[in-house]
Order: C-alpha cells, then structure tokens, then sequence
C-alpha cells in the first residue's frame, strides 16, 4: 500500500519567505531546500508542496479571508491568488534554475468544493514516474460552491495527497526544529505515537497559543493545523515529520533512515 519510493515535502511559508515581512521571498530559505533535493531525486520520486508565508498569508488578513467557505470580497480572492502565482513562481524558478525540473500545479484542478479528486491526485504521482519531474503545488483561495471561496491550507494538501498516494514520507518543513514539550528549555518531541495518544490535548491551549503555534499572520492556524493535519497523515499509515527547513539535511537523515532532529507523528502504540 505504501508508495516505497514517494517522499512529499511541504516547504513552510516561514522558509520560503519572511513570515513578518509582507511580499519578501526568503531566496536564501528556498536556495537551502534545493540543495538536498537533487539527492532525494536520487532514490525518490518527489512532491512538492509549498505554504503562502508573507504572500497569500499577508492577503487574506487583509481581506478577512478564512479556511471557512464564505462569500468572500471577489477582489480579496483575486489578489490572494495571484499572491500565491506569484510566490510559486518564485519557487518554481528557482527550481528550474537548479535543473529540477517542476512542474506547477493549482490546487483548484484536483480539489473540487473541498474534496479532492482521487483520479486527479493520481494523475500527479504518474506525472513522476517514468519522468524526471517534481510536481509542485500550493495552499491558495479556491471556490467551493456557488460564491463561497476558502483558504486552502497546504497542509491541508499535504493530507489530500498522503491519503491517497500513501508515500513512504511526508515531512513539513517550518522555522522550528519540531513540535516542543517544553519551548523554554528547548525540548523537542521526537516521536508520538497516534493510536495511543490523542495528540490534540497534549498541547494545551494556553501553549498553542504561544507564538510558536499562532502566528498573527497566519489565517491557516499554523503548527496546531500541523498537528491536526500530520495526525490524519500518520492514521493513513505514513509518518509526518516536523523538521526545521533551514536544516534540510535532517530530510536526507530521515529518508536514509539514520538520527535526525525533529518529531515525527506516526501511528503504532508504544513508544
Ligand atoms: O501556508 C495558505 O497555505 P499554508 C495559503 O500552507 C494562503 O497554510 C492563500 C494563505
């Protein structure tokens, strides 16, 4: 069941741009994760999916616009989404520059009113096999039904695709080294297990609402929609990996199986 040579990425907004500063591509940020990815080609199919940092973040505050289908202003939904061109284009440059060939995809051409089109989501996997592409995809505004938009979060893709592709990895890329017990001492979480924690309260409210999980910038809900969407990931049976995308060698640790920093959310008891 599980795609043994299929790894997904998300690339955090908070690594390809600079989350507090409006409209800034993080070059150096996006320049780090490309340099492993030409060996993760090596050994494994790639795809891509990148978050809307100071692009379609910075946007949808502006224009009170949320996860939650709503007639939301038609200017906001235009210029949210070009937002999000625009930054994926970045990305995707920056991608062919380096000769690795991607291939962009809106999220609206496999995710109708909220639900994603299994048919569509395998036609990206094909995309990979037999060519040497990396399909790259995005969290955008998309329409739900008759004038209703929604944010979709890219973490949100992250699960669409997981559940029905079933990669040996999916790992999440933010500006933090994983989800901390303590964010004062600095402990990091290395691994929960799904089936026997629900992983929901182990956080509590007054933590998730620290700065490391809610960003003002953020209308996706940044780490705590992480949380929710990774624990969905690892219930379908591959493991969700939170790692520091400015350390993008922890991706090739966890896919060549040797220690890595991070945590990662699988399923299983015991720990
Ligand atoms: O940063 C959000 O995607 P995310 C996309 O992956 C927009 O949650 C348009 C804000």
């Amino acid at each position: 069941m599980i795609s043994s040579n299929l790894v997904v990425i998300k690339l955090g907004g908070s690594v390809v741009t600079f989350k507090e500063k409006p409209l800034t591509p993080n070059y150096g940020g996006i320049d780090k994760i490309l340099e492993v990815l030409s060996e993760i080609k090596k050994n494994f199919k790639v795809i891509i999916v990148h978050g809307g940092g100071s692009f379609g973040h910075y946007w949808s505050v502006k224009y009170d616009m949320h996860t939650k289908p709503y007639p939301y202003s038609d200017l906001g939904v235009s210029v949210v989404h070009e937002s999000m061109i625009k930054l994926n284009q970045i990305i995707i440059n920056k991608l062919i520059e380096s000769n690795l060939k991607p291939y962009s995809i809106q999220p609206s051409t496999f995710v109708f009113n909220g639900v994603a089109d299994p048919v569509r989501i395998h036609n990206i996997l094909d995309m990979t096999i037999g060519n040497d592409l990396i399909p790259v995809t995005f969290g955008d505004v998309i329409h739900t039904s008759e004038n209703n938009f929604s944010i979709l979060s890219g973490d949100t893709i992250m699960s669409m695709l997981c559940k029905e592709l079933h990669p040996k990895f999916s790992i999440f890329t933010t500006n933090v080294d994983g989800l901390y017990n303590d964010i004062g001492k600095g402990e990091i979480v290395r691994e929960i297990r799904v089936d026997r924690t629900d992983i929901s309260n182990i956080f509590l409210e007054d933590d998730i609402k620290k700065e490391h999980f809610v960003s003002s910038f953020d209308v996706t809900g940044g780490m705590k929609r992480k949380i929710t969407e990774s624990t969905q990931i690892a219930k379908s049976g591959t493991p969700a990996y939170l790692i520091n995308g400015f350390h993008p060698e922890r991706i090739l640790d966890i896919i060549h199986d040797r220690e890595y920093i991070g945590t990662c959310i699988r399923m299983g008891s015991g720990s």
